[in-house]
């Protein structure tokens, strides 16, 4: 049967973020993806003014009611950008309610970048995000919300071992799977590190690193990688074509000269996303069909 996934994110109408990146990335995996809209702004919060936020925190326990009325289950829930403390509070709400044996909890805590926390969060924030990550399975977190979640300073440039002690502290919250993005490597080039701490493997994988700020490819990167983890491709495998999407899409945006704060063009990389995910899914397959022999 299709897997479903609940997406907890904003709907930043303009500027291709959050639920307008979540929702066709994981579609094209193949994902049903129902939404679980926090708020709704005209744009996103980085380098626009004067956007409009209506808070939906009041819609959500409703919501959750009724799909619980109706026996509702997702094989996933994931959530990225929430507005407040009390929007925390009714995440771990929808964990307690839907976080069954067999769901999936993937927390992206967007909160900060380039050792700077978003404005519009309060300091007690990062703590409540930490909470909220104890219950999750799997965390997708930048170096500088990987700081603020471990009360930490921020390091740019934390080297491989500081990467691999950053991933072990983060798994030590809770979550089995922990995934750092904004990674560098020796060579110059920039990505993501992974941890399964059950097997204690750790996987990274790389891109050409592009000047400047993109908008959105952490929602980019955090969609295409739970779109091939839940296709049940190993994270080893989901992890590059993850961080592929991010780079081929930050690419488009450069060549097209599109102004940033637009966000980056992830739909011209789709096909190619979809692609990668078939032919990890096949090679996947056949693995199996080895073992069983
Ligand atoms: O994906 C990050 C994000 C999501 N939602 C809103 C944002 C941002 C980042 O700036 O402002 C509203």
């Amino acid at each position: 049967m299709r897997k479903r996934i609940l997406a907890v994110h904003d709907i930043s109408a303009v500027g291709k973020c959050s639920l307008t990146v979540a929702l066709p990335v994981l579609s094209a995996a193949g994902i049903e993806t129902a939404v679980l809209p926090t708020a709704v702004l005209s744009t996103h919060t980085g380098e626009f003014t004067g956007y409009t936020f209506r808070d939906l925190t009041d819609d959500l326990r409703p919501m959750m009611e009724h799909w619980q009325s109706l026996g509702l289950t997702f094989d996933a829930i994931y959530t990225g950008y929430l507005g407040s403390s009390r929007q925390l509070a009714l995440v771990e709400e929808l964990f307690d309610r839907f976080g069954g044996e067999n769901t999936l909890l993937a927390v992206d805590p967007v909160m900060a970048d380039g050792g700077q926390m978003y404005s519009c969060f309060a300091p007690d924030f990062p703590a409540g995000m930490a909470h909220l990550c104890r219950r999750a399975d799997l965390i997708v977190p930048n170096l500088t919300e990987a700081a603020l979640l471990l009360g930490r300073p921020y390091d740019a440039d934390p080297g491989e071992d500081g990467v691999e002690e950053l991933l072990r502290a983060l798994a030590k919250l809770g979550p089995g799977k922990v995934v750092l993005t904004g990674v560098g490597n020796a060579a110059g080039k920039t990505g993501a590190a992974a941890l399964d701490a059950r097997t204690g493997e750790i996987c990274r994988a790389f891109s050409p690193r592009l000047p400047g700020v993109f908008y959105g490819t952490g929602d980019v990167f955090a969609s295409a990688l739970l779109g091939g983890v839940l296709g049940d491709i190993p994270l080893s495998q989901a992890l590059p074509i993850a961080v592929n999407t991010v780079y081929a899409s930050a690419r488009a945006t450069c060549r097209a000269g599109t102004p940033r704060r637009f966000g980056v063009d992830f739909e011209g990389q789709l096909p190619q996303y979809i692609r990668a995910l078939s032919r990890a899914h096949s090679t996947q397959l056949g693995r199996n069909a080895w073992i069983k022999k």
